[in-house]
């Protein structure tokens, strides 16, 4: 049987494939005809590259079906899909495009000039562009292709997609996901969320991470819905589009900013089955607000690069606020001490994951892949919880030094050393704290030398040509000392504690 997860997709198809399967905001209508027609052309001109087995064809674009066609074409070819977030500045592309080697880049038509250097010089062949408006060399090029294709033969372990995720000690790593992670991660929660038919997916999450390229828009291809696809969260358009549809997927700050809409009430929610939350912790509070101001339930569920869907609360049955739920059919998930046995009931401990979702190791990493896994073959989450008595994992902390903002991850480490780079810098911490709408803000803590008049202001903009804008801290702060523990490591909770208000 062909392992491929477009094959998978395909033989879910509705019958009627001149039926909507992507609409936009703009009011254009994908069909399933289009969708498959256009991954044919796109394939096609893949193929026609003749790249190697296993080649990357690395993506920075702006979000649109294209984008998601492209996506599905790289996979139904045989190649590997490496999304990358548009905030993603110079340097960090540099990174990824040298680590990574893709064979083929696909940007942004004004991103062409800087990013297309970086890839030539980094050996990339091919860089095509696509722009959010349907318009860019890539499909030009397709246009010529034919508009069938006979989806490759993937074995399951073949590579599908490398997610980068940032490493809390080095650089980013990539998490390398098979068509198994992604096929049997999306038939599980096909099945836990009982999609239905007739269900109407209203997509509002960004392309280049988990929740929106693979939770949401697998769910809705494995069950042949239509996704009203909105460029990016709106508030005003999310409200505007509620009415059509009846699956939501969001991180907690898109929860927070509809609540704070008096107009989001029970009568716009009238025809929403489910909505989903994750990639962040959800407050109770908002969790709670939820529930009175719109009669639905938020159901929370827990992931990551390295595993996509571990935990979720149950579709029937209680979803319980404060908990991500139970592990999904088929994932065993355990709760450990420091010295490897695994917690009791309510004991707080390292949370490890084993199962078909857990990805493959990181892309050239070996080492660093084998320290991320237990000798008997679970994988470290880096998160700490504990489950209760009715198995419900709650998250309560993380090991890894990672700041969570608006859903996206901030590693410390790197803000750090972009600072402590800057001339007048001694030295810097920076760390996570309670924000409204993020859920937390990244905040810099830095010493400077005596004689030197650095501002908060030169900091936040030196970071800003350098890095994604959602990585520069929201405010920096100035110490002549970082408070340390008697092993010389910066205490940062004590920083937290500190700042926390500010
Ligand atoms: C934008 N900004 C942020 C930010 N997003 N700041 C901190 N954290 C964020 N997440 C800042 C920008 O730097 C800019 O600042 C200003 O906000 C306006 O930018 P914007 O792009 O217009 O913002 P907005 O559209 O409002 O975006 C906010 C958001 C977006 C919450 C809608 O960040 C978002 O869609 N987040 C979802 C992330 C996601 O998909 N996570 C899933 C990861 S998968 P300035 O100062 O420059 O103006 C995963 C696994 C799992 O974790 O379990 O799912
Ligand atoms: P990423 O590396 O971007 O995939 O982020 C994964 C991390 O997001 C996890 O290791 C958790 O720390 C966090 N996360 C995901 N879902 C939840 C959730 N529902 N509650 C708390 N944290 C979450």
């Amino acid at each position: 049987m062909n392992a491929n997860l477009y094959a998978l997709f395909e033989s879910r198809f509705p019958e009627d494939r001149t039926a909507c399967c992507i609409e936009t905001h703009e009011g254009l209508y994908y069909s399933w005809n289009d969708v498959d027609r256009a991954s044919a052309k796109m394939a096609n001109l893949l193929k026609g590259l003749n790249l190697e087995k296993g080649a990357r064809v690395a993506v920075q674009v702006e979000k649109s079906p294209e984008a998601l066609i492209l996506y599905l074409a790289t996979i139904r070819a045989g190649y590997v899909y490496l999304p990358l977030n548009v905030a993603y500045r110079a340097a960090e592309m540099a990174y990824f495009i040298d680590n990574a080697q893709p064979e083929v880049v696909v940007c942004s038509p004004q991103n062409f000039g800087w990013i297309s250097q970086i890839a030539f010089a980094s050996g990339t062949k091919h860089v095509f562009t696509l722009g959010d408006d349907r318009t860019g060399s890539l499909l030009t090029r397709a246009a010529l292709q034919s508009n069938s294709f006979d989806t490759a033969v993937s074995a399951p372990d073949d590579l599908a997609a490398i997610l980068y995720t940032s490493g809390t000690t080095g650089r980013s790593k990539g998490a390398m996901l098979s068509h198994e992670n992604l096929s049997s991660n999306a038939l599980v929660l096909q099945e836990y969320w009982r999609w239905q038919p007739g269900d109407v997916l209203l997509h509002a999450l960004p392309l280049f991470h988990v929740h929106g390229l693979f939770v949401a828009s697998h769910g809705a291809l494995l069950n042949g819905s239509k996704m009203i696809f909105l460029p990016r969260f709106d508030t005003a358009e999310v409200l505007r589009c509620l009415p059509r549809a009846s699956v939501f997927m969001g991180v907690p700050t898109y929860y927070v900013r509809l609540l704070a809409e008096p107009s989001f009430d029970k009568e716009l929610c009238a025809g929403m089955r489910l909505f989903v939350s994750g990639s962040a912790p959800l407050l109770m509070d908002t969790f709670d607000q939820f529930r009175e101001r719109t009669g639905r339930t938020i159901l929370e569920r827990y992931g990551m690069s390295e595993t996509t869907m571990l935990v979720s609360n149950p579709y029937e049955g209680d979803r319980i606020g404060g908990t991500v739920g139970l592990p999904l059919p088929g994932v065993s998930v355990r709760v450990v001490k420091g010295d490897g046995t695994t917690c009791g009931v309510d004991e707080v401990g390292d949370i490890q994951v084993k199962g078909p979702n857990v990805f493959r190791g990181y892309w050239r990493m070996a080492e660093k892949t084998a320290e991320e896994f237990t000798q008997d073959g679970y994988f470290k989450t880096g998160d700490v919880g504990k489950f209760d008595a009715r198995g419900y994992l709650s998250i309560i902390g993380r090991s890894k030094d990672l700041i969570i903002s608006g859903g996206y991850n901030v590693y410390p480490k790197e803000v750090e050393s972009f600072i402590d780079e800057m001339d007048g810098v001694v030295e810097s911490a920076v760390i996570g704290v309670p924000h409204p709408d993020f859920g937390e803000a990244v905040t810099a803590v830095v010493v400077t030398k005596t004689d030197n008049a650095l501002t908060e202001q030169e900091i936040i903009d030196e970071l800003r040509s350098k890095i994604a804008n959602f990585k520069v801290p929201k405010r920096v702060f100035f110490v002549h000392d970082l408070p340390r523990n008697t092993m010389g490591k910066v205490q940062k909770n004590m920083l937290r504690d500190q700042f926390k208000s500010s």
